[in-house]
């Protein structure tokens, strides 16, 4: 297959027929940078958790999904899978149909982390909206707000205005990427919520697909979102990632000078953060990942 798109930690393939092969691999980038140690699971859980809220949200969006059924892929999907054939991909490769993706990210925050944080700290407002005096780091906010950003294809993302947003994709179409992903958040995090973790933020990539909005690639994973252990949040800290808090104490306690090649992680810090993935899907969906496709055994 060709290949269309490779990013740090997933592979895009053409899949013809207007269809593409989404495969996420098991890599784990932190500070920016891919670790050289895969983290075992890490695929199909980033794979199972967006499918499963995929069905979650099917009333509110269609979707890009076609099939994450290892059976219904295309048989080139195979060679993909190394010497372990179509089990090798089974449960992290999603056939989708192809769409005509906006130009921007849409991130909605519920709490105040990350670039938002920075920019509230500086000039109070979020995204140039206004907002209550006296938050903190990591405060969660009185309603969770549409903060898109422009996609850059180097380095990071610049957040943008909702006019901004508007002035890129139609105001009609802006006002529907933010009602679809404000509501998609809210069940998310609602969902998460109940189950000790906090979605502090997420970002959506949205595509037209015949002629309606549909939610495309990563849904609510923890690649896309910032997940904290909702026990250890604090506001006026910064709360550990429930993911990947063990790699960037290491990372951070190293010495490393966060230019590649990064030092290696320990097989204990693999395996912690394997189970960190792992029970992170167990929570937010109340699945278990032995029940996803490609489970060994
Ligand atoms: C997703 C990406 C990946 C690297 C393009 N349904 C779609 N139609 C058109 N384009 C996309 C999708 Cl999902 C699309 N990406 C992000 C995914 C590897 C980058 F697997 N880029």
């Amino acid at each position: 297959m060709t290949l269309v798109h490779s990013g740090k930690v997933r592979e895009l393939y053409d899949a013809g027929e207007g269809r593409l092969l989404m495969v996420a691999s098991d890599r784990l980038s932190a500070f920016d940078v891919v670790m050289a140690e895969p983290i075992p699971e890490k695929g199909r859980v980033l794979t199972a958790m967006t499918v499963h809220f995929l069905h979650e949200l099917a009333d509110l969006a269609p979707s890009h999904l076609i099939t994450a059924d290892p059976a219904e892929l295309p048989p080139e999907a195979a060679e993909l899978g190394g010497d372990a054939g179509l089990a090798g991909v089974a449960g992290r490769a999603v056939l989708v149909r192809r769409a005509e993706m906006l130009p921007i990210e849409c991130v909605v925050r519920g709490y105040l982390a990350g670039s938002g944080w920075k920019e509230y700290s500086a000039t109070g407002t979020l995204h140039g909206m206004a907002l209550p005096a006296g938050l903190e780091q990591a405060s969660r906010l009185p309603e969770p707000m549409f903060t898109p950003s422009t996609k850059a294809s180097e380095g990071h993302d610049l957040n943008i205005s909702f006019d901004e947003a508007a002035d890129l994709v139609g105001k009609e179409m802006a006002d529907k990427a933010r009602d679809l992903c404000v509501e998609a958040y809210r069940r998310g995090a609602a969902a998460a919520q109940r189950n000790g973790i906090i979605v502090a933020d997420t970002k959506f990539e949205l595509g037209v697909i015949d002629g309606e909005l549909a939610l495309c690639d990563e849904v609510l994973t923890p690649d896309s979102s910032r997940f904290w252990p909702a026990e250890q949040w604090r506001p006026g800290t910064n709360p550990p990632a429930f993911d990947k808090q063990p790699v960037r104490d290491l990372l951070e306690n190293s010495g490393w000078d966060k230019t590649p090649p990064p030092p290696p992680l320990s097989p204990d810090i693999v395996a912690e953060t394997s189970a960190r993935y792992i029970e992170a899907y167990e929570k937010v969906s109340g699945r278990r990942l032995a029940d996803w496709y490609g489970a060994s055994g």
